[in-house]
């Protein structure tokens, strides 16, 4: 792909280079135009499925985002792209799959030790290509202003931070997966410290605070209105585990639910909760909520051994559920029936068409999106056309308490059933996601048909989208080398 022009990649591939489209139904003519919504989209790092009040916990307390999620609508079957950060905000920035730009994990794809590797993984990129035409690029090209604040991840050079790729404002946002500190001073050259003691997570909210209030630009006329693109990726709740001491004080007291019951981390999760108050009430202040689309969503499951995404089996860094499903809700008044839920499967991809479509602008000329646009299945209730949706996870992740997070592996999920291929040994598992939520009874061997049709399908999308499978042997690999010590696998597992 590195090498190859990308208009003859697509064309040979038989996809196509899309022609523009004209801006589709939603703000045809210069009234409508002007109504445009702004797009306030959170997201959350590391933040499990279950994580939040609205999705069950009784251990964090979330009020607003609670509050939020009824005021809007609830997705319950919300996937990322990745089952850590930089491949899941590569996939949201571009809409395309990871074969396609080839960030595939964080850093790089040997982690752990050699002597466990049986496959030399596929190289990962770490840098979003600037070829790659952002959702934020098409935004502004239609008149948003557009601004990064938090946790950016794909790339730190002034081409490839978020003022290179769209964004007009950038926050704190370079190759950093995770802050240094969440106290000021940051040491963070993209953000001005603060007052000694600040809380980074608060920062953030302030600096989104000021961007709304500096963009609550009334309809003027022939003018237009220029709205927002407000992408807030907070740092927040990555580790380091740090949160405000009273904060923390309140959760030691609290009774834990199940695996749920690290106060710092439940602090940490009440700051994030309280900037979306914050947030919800400048837009109601500045009477900005009915014209502001708002999305929360988190980039890949909760961390193993920090919190508890059961009934989801797995953690971050795994393809099971607990890895890559998430919490979301669509906040669009007057358009998303307030209390609803979605049961629908999405998927991260889904976002850059679904936002092209709210902002009434056009698909990128010649760089294929393979997401869907939600807003007919949000704002009418429009199903989903069919479709199987994929990953691609030819790296593996260390640690977690055993030698492996994963091991190169894929998985693709269509109706209720789920199968994911290991690549070391060609192993399949096959789950009823309707049946067994927590992927505990394998039916690949019970129903070796399911799993040679989905297998067939996963390869033909392999194919398709250029997918490389790791198959060369690890010289390094050696079957009787002792497991990694526990201790320091989790530490570097808690690292990313
Ligand atoms: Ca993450």
């Amino acid at each position: 792909m590195k090498a190859m022009n990308r208009r003859r990649f697509l064309k040979a591939l038989g996809m196509g280079v899309a022609a523009v489209a004209a801006p589709r139904g939603l703000w045809a003519g210069d009234a409508a135009k002007r109504r445009r919504p702004n797009i306030l989209f959170i997201l959350i790092d590391d933040m499990g499925w279950r994580d939040v009040g609205f999705m069950g916990s009784k251990y964090y307390d979330t009020p607003n985002i609670d509050r939020l999620s009824r005021q809007g609508m609830v997705f319950t079957r919300a996937y990322a792209n990745g089952p850590n950060c930089a491949p899941t905000r590569a996939c949201l920035m571009s809409g395309q799959y990871t074969p396609r730009h080839g960030i595939y994990t964080v850093g790089t794809s040997a982690r752990g030790s050699s002597r466990h590797r049986k496959l030399i993984p596929i190289e990962n990129r770490t840098v979003l290509d600037t070829k790659v035409v952002t959702v934020a690029e098409r935004l502004k090209a239609a008149g948003y202003v557009t601004a990064s604040m938090g946790k950016w991840h794909l790339g730190g050079d002034e081409a490839t931070k978020p003022t290179g790729q769209g964004f007009d404002v950038n926050v704190g946002g370079n190759t950093a997966g995770n802050p240094s500190t969440y106290f000021s001073p940051y040491r963070n050259r993209d953000l001005p410290d603060g007052p000694k003691g600040e809380y980074l997570t608060d920062r953030l909210t302030d600096e989104a605070l000021k961007f709304i209030e500096a963009n609550a630009r009334p309809f003027d006329g022939a003018q237009g209105r220029r709205p927002f693109f407000l992408y807030l990726p907070h740092y927040a709740v990555h580790t380091p585990i740090q949160a405000k001491k009273e904060m923390i004080e309140k959760y030691k007291a609290k009774p834990p639910d199940g695996g749920q019951k690290n106060p710092a981390y439940a602090a940490m999760i009440e700051s994030t909760d309280q900037g979306v108050g914050r947030i919800m009430g400048k837009l109601d202040e500045l009477k900005l909520a009915a014209d502001t689309v708002v999305i929360f969503f988190s980039d890949n499951g909760g961390v193993g051994g920090i919190t508890d995404n059961s009934p989801l089996r797995g953690a971050k860094g795994m393809l099971y559920e607990g890895g890559i499903r998430e919490p979301m809700i669509v906040r669009w008044p007057g358009k998303v029936k307030a209390g609803g839920t979605c049961g629908a499967a999405v998927i991260g991809i889904d976002f850059y068409p679904t936002f092209l479509e709210i902002a009434g602008a056009p698909r990128p000329e010649g760089q294929v999106l393979d997401g869907v646009s939600l807003v007919g299945l949000m704002t009418r209730g429009e199903p989903l056309a069919e479709r199987a949706i994929f990953w691609h996870f030819p790296a593996y992740l260390q640690g977690g308490g055993t030698t492996w997070r994963t091991t190169p592996a894929g998985a693709v999920q269509k109706g209720d059933l789920k199968l994911i291929e290991f690549f070391e040994d060609g192993r399949l598992e096959l789950y009823n996601l309707k049946d067994d939520l927590g992927e505990k009874d394998n039916l690949a061997a019970k129903l070796p048909e399911k799993a040679r049709e989905l297998h067939e399908l996963m390869k033909a999308w392999r194919k398709a989208v250029n997918a490389p499978v790791p198959t060369e042997r690890n010289p390094d690999y050696d079957p009787a080398a002792p497991a990694e010590k526990t201790p320091k696998a989790k530490k570097k597992a808690g690292r990313k």
